[in-house]
């Protein structure tokens, strides 16, 4: 049948969906609305929205989901005719397996009906608000892990006379709307990739509370809980090809999901107004989840970001591609032996050679085409957790992180926006303008790219930029990577 002719996803064609199509084993009319999500995007609704339609399916209905999305109406577009159905295909060389999730009951765009927006936010029934918003909307000053209180959209913000446009601005007008309410308590989820996640949002929205309003700022954060949580599963971005595959099911959806067989989810169990009993889906609730974070952020993201700025600039598109080069996958082994594993603090019930063999295996699934230019996006925001601290706490220790050198010669060589065999690629980046400016203006020399990149406080911590060795070594690594290229830097690093 012509895809047009398909029927749309949405409530009332739920009973004609083929057998092989899980879907919600629940009446949807039931559930009643109890965590508002901010970032609509594939991985909240391939990752924290799974665990939470099984709490439905089981009885726990006023755990519903409103997904908010800060700028682009895309999301609900796809998802408002749709009921707030979609699907979630889990993918891997066996096929796929898919699931129609039912757990988000509306879908709101901010900037459009903000008051919507920040009703749901207000609700005394939402006790939670979770968020997987990027890094970069949180408006952090790395150098200080707070509020980076010059980001124009913050200044903006405190002059009070506009909506807020920025999340720190969104999320503070909420709480503070709920503290004068009385709406009650309520739950902070952070489920982005950063370190001590729930605490570094706790320290950016209190330090703009306090300058929203110093009478008040401290209390209008200070009952909210802002437990720190691991989130782990591999989403890449949906394409038509996936779109395609849900049309050969039979029906139609706009905006299906694609994710890995893999899932986990590690959460401090501190809920400032209950949750639901996530345990039983399969999350691992903790007092402690820095060991987590530490081993995800650094194994996991910190290979993501070495495997991209490399494959990048080798002309290669996914990470499966880049697995596939035994050079590639060869540093891997070595940037996780030398550099990462021997700052990855113990973490209870794991180890961490299984961890890593396990990560071999999932980023080698052939079936998941996960581009390495979506993993190159926002480098400023990823590479101090992913593998700068790394790099300081070897040095610290009185190693070279030679591997972790040469991705960060990789990235200042990726800024040049073209790969080897010529292709030219634009940086997404919020310091992209600065960032692609200081490249060009080193006329691939070197040493004044390595200069002018290392100035660039924002990532680099001055120990690292002004350490002599890792100077020395990337620079060493960025003249192999401009006159040879990857494959030369890589052997040059490994002379067997
Ligand atoms: C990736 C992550 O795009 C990226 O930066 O490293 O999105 C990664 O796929 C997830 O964190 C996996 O849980």
């Amino acid at each position: 049948m012509a895809p047009e002719r398909l029927p749309r996803l949405c409530n009332r064609v739920m009973a004609e969906l083929p057998q092989l199509v899980a879907r919600p084993a629940y009446d949807r009319r039931e559930v009643r609305p109890g965590i508002v999500h901010l970032g609509l995007g594939a991985f909240h609704r391939a990752h924290q929205a799974v665990y939470t339609d099984d709490r439905l399916a089981a009885g726990e209905g006023d755990w519903g989901i409103i997904g908010l999305s800060l700028r682009s109406s895309d999301v609900r577009d796809a998802l408002a005719p749709q009921d707030g159905l979609y699907t979630v295909l889990e993918r891997s060389a066996e096929g796929d397996r898919s699931r129609v999730v039912g757990a988000v009951l509306e879908t709101v765009t901010v900037p459009e009906t903000p008051e919507r927006a920040l009703a749901a936010l207000v609700d005394p029934r939402t006790r939670i608000i979770s968020l997987t918003v990027t890094e970069k909307a949180y408006c952090l000053d790395a150098a200080t892990g707070s509020l980076d209180e010059t980001h124009p959209g913050i200044v903006a913000d405190l002059q009070k006379d506009r909506f807020p446009a920025t999340l720190p601005g969104l999320l503070v007008e909420a709480l503070r709307r709920r503290h004068e309410t009385g709406a009650g308590r309520c739950t902070l989820l952070v489920c982005d990739n950063l370190p001590s996640n729930g605490e570094t949002v706790a320290r950016v929205l209190a330090r703009y509370a306090m300058l929203y309003d110093p009478q008040r700022g401290e209390s209008i954060i200070g009952d909210t809980a802002f437990p720190c949580t691991m989130v782990d599963r591999i989403v890449p971005a949906t394409t038509e090809a996936d779109r395609a595959a849900v049309q050969r099911l039979g029906y139609r959806d706009a905006w299906p999901v694609v994710a890995e067989p893999f899932s986990q989810w590690v959460i401090e169990d501190r809920f400032a107004a209950g949750r639901p009993r996530w345990e039983d889906a399969g999350v691992t609730m903790v007092t402690d989840v820095r060991p987590f974070e530490l081993m995800k952020l650094r194994a996991l993201n910190g290979a993501h970001s070495s495997l991209a700025y490399l494959g990048v600039v080798a002309g290669l598109d996914t990470v499966a591609d880049a697995m596939a080069e035994p050079l590639l996958a060869g540093f891997l082994r070595d940037l996780w032996d030398k550099d990462l594993l021997p700052v990855i603090p113990a973490v209870p019930g794991m180890d961490l050679s299984a961890y890593t063999a396990q990560l071999e295996t999932r980023f080698r699934n052939p079936a998941m085409r996960h581009r390495l230019q979506q993993i190159s996006m926002d480098g400023s925001q990823k590479l101090p957790q992913r593998l700068l601290h790394p790099a300081l706490d070897r040095l610290r220790a009185g190693e070279t992180p030679a591997c972790i050198a040469l991705v960060v010669a990789a990235w200042m060589r990726f800024l040049l926006q073209h790969d080897e065999p010529g292709n030219a690629y634009e940086i997404s980046d919020p310091l992209a303008e600065r960032l692609t400016a200081l490249a060009a203006g080193s006329g691939r020399n070197a040493e004044a790219l390595a200069g002018a990149l290392f100035g660039v406080q924002e990532i680099f911590d001055p120990a690292l930029a002004g350490h002599s060795v890792f100077r020395k070594q990337v620079v060493r690594h960025l003249k192999v990577l401009l006159s040879g290229g990857v494959r030369s830097a890589l052997t040059d690093l490994n002379p067997s």
